[in-house]
């Protein structure tokens, strides 16, 4: 076998029957994974969709594809937290950092109400940052972006020289927001948790790094998703295939080898 071979793991479970028929989504995962890993990596998935404050999962689907593209790697975006005292103070600080973007106060008031009818998707919705039209096709489920990665022990070494606590939750979401920004037609990612328990979210781009905003939202509330602002100048297929199929890994350093 060569042990650069990859492996694409991708997870999502849901309550009540699967996300098609109706159940509620619980939890999505994913990961790049080299063979001799594949079995942790998918213990860990389990593990993430059967203690889920979401609740506990009826229907829990795993795929394994080989991966066959080529594969790119990306330096994390720079950090920035901007502290919020409620949720609505929040939201004024995610609307000032999308504004900066040039994303008009119309499109962003008409995004974010966008969140209150989401709460089951599995994946990011597409927007045009100009119209604010829905560009995916997905209906529901939204665009999920897979097959990224960052390796832990590459990441606890960025978490010790950032003098930043880890935690694996925004470990996935800079990951995910790394590969997202780092595509030409990206302007702007704006996220929160559908977790009820966790309130930290973020505004992000490839302009000015992950902006985290402390609480977006109040404990208990499960409304929560992501948003891609694009421009529209190129076809959004190929957007798509990149956000799907396009392997990238996260490193900070030269002669980066993912186990
Ligand atoms: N691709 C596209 N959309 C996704 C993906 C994905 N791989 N994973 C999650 N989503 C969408 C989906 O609609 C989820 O319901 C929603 O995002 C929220 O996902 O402290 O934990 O995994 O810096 O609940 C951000 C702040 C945490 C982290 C975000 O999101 C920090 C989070 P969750
Ligand atoms: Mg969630």
């Amino acid at each position: 076998m060569d042990d650069r071979e990859l492996y694409s793991i991708r997870m999502r479970a849901a309550l009540g029957g699967p996300h098609e028929d109706g159940g509620k989504h619980i939890s999505g995962g994913e990961h790049l994974s080299a063979k001799a890993s594949m079995q942790i990596k998918v213990l860990e998935l389990i593990d993430k969709a059967f203690t889920h404050k979401r609740g506990e999962p009826t229907f829990f689907q795993l795929t394994i594809d080989k991966v066959e593209e080529d594969g790119q790697m990306i330096k994390p975006l720079p950090v920035s937290t901007f502290d919020s005292s409620d949720a609505a103070q929040g939201r004024r600080i995610a609307y000032s950092l999308l504004a900066d973007h040039g994303i008009s106060e119309e499109i962003i008031k008409k995004a974010m109400n966008l969140f209150e009818s989401i709460n089951n998707t599995t994946g990011a919705l597409i927007i045009n940052a100009k119209t604010g039209e829905r560009l995916d096709e997905k209906k529901e489920q939204g665009v999920r972006v897979s097959r990224l990665e960052w390796k832990k022990e590459n990441f606890e070494e960025w978490c010790k020289q950032k003098e930043m606590p880890v935690n694996q939750r925004m470990k996935e979401a800079l990951t995910l927001a790394t590969k997202v920004c780092a595509h030409p037609l990206t302007i702007a990612e704006l996220c929160w948790s559908d977790d009820p328990d966790y309130i930290t979210g973020y505004v992000a781009s490839g302009a000015k790094g992950y902006q985290r905003i402390t609480k977006l939202k109040e404990y208990g509330d499960e409304t929560g998703g992501r948003l891609f602002f694009i421009k529209d100048d190129q076809p959004i297929e190929s957007y798509i295939h990149y956000l799907q199929k396009i392997p990238v890994l996260i490193e900070t350093e030269e002669n980066y080898e993912l186990n």
